[in-house]
């Protein structure tokens, strides 16, 4: 059975073996891309990017529980464009330090970057084409930081959630020019941890004026470690998939 088939069979080795392929040898790829590309049908992407630290990979992991109860298989990507070296494999394992076990219904991968920004965005892409092969009913990429190599990355995704927390009330005046205009969700991670008034009110400011998209990006609260939020965030996440579906 030739490798596309087994990915389409839902083989996680199969579909690990081609994006490894895809990061190491991106042009060899190219054929099988193609024909994936014929096979399936886009899934949909959710881009989750923040500063270090914020609460990223655990609110994934909160999610990851919300769609598997639902049946739904999730693929993930943790991408680090910073550390080209070490980075990128640590990323996906702090995911699945957090998930409570083994779980066939879900891939998760990271990826690190190797060569220029553009060929990451494409790799990723790629992978998210094999994910979507795989059988992913929603695929996750994880980015960390908030700078130009994220925003990168995150143009891929389908939905853009970018997660803050407390204290970080300034800092998101440097991030104006670039993540926080293409952000659908905003989620404000760890509100044990402080007060959130003054970054809500940052975040109002910036907030894109996006209205006449029908879409208003959304402020959502969450305390990923006691898994509070995430079903408000679930169902936001899950507002805009429809939203995206009906502006098509
Ligand atoms: N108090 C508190 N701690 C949290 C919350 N969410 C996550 N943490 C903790 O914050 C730390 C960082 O969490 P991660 O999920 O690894 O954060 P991240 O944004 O993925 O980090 P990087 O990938 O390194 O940028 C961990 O020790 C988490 O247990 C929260 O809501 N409240
Ligand atoms: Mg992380």
């Amino acid at each position: 059975m030739s490798l596309i088939e087994k990915i389409l069979q839902g083989d996680h080795k199969a579909t690990a073996k081609l994006i490894s392929k895809i990061e190491d040898e991106p042009t060899s790829t190219l054929k099988e891309i193609k024909v994936l590309e014929e096979r399936i049908v886009p899934v949909h992407t959710l881009g989750i990017t923040g500063p270090p630290g914020v609460g990223k990979s655990t609110l994934i992991a909160r999610l990851i529980e919300h769609y598997r109860e639902k049946n739904k298989k999730v693929g993930v990507l943790a991408i680090d464009p910073s550390s080209p070296f070490t980075g990128g494999a640590l990323l996906g394992d702090r995911i699945r330090m957090q998930m409570p076990s083994p779980d066939e219904g879900v891939f998760i991968r990271s990826m690190a970057t190797r060569g220029q920004l553009g060929g990451l965005s494409r790799a990723t892409n790629n992978a998210i084409k094999v994910l979507s092969g795989w059988g992913a009913d929603i695929v996750i990429v994880e980015t960390v930081g908030a700078g130009q190599a994220e925003v990168e990355v995150m143009r891929v995704a389908d939905t853009i959630v970018l997660v803050l927390s407390p204290g970080l009330g300034d800092d998101i005046q440097m991030m104006k020019a670039g993540i926080l205009e293409i952000g659908d969700i905003f989620v404000i991670n760890k509100i044990d941890q402080g007060e959130t008034g003054h970054l809500e009110r940052n975040l109002e400011l910036v907030r894109p004026g996006r209205e006449k998209e029908g879409w208003v990006p959304a402020i959502i609260k969450t305390i990923a470690i006691k898994g509070s939020g995430i079903d408000e965030l679930y169902k936001k996440i899950e507002k805009h998939r429809k939203y995206l579906k009906n502006k098509k």
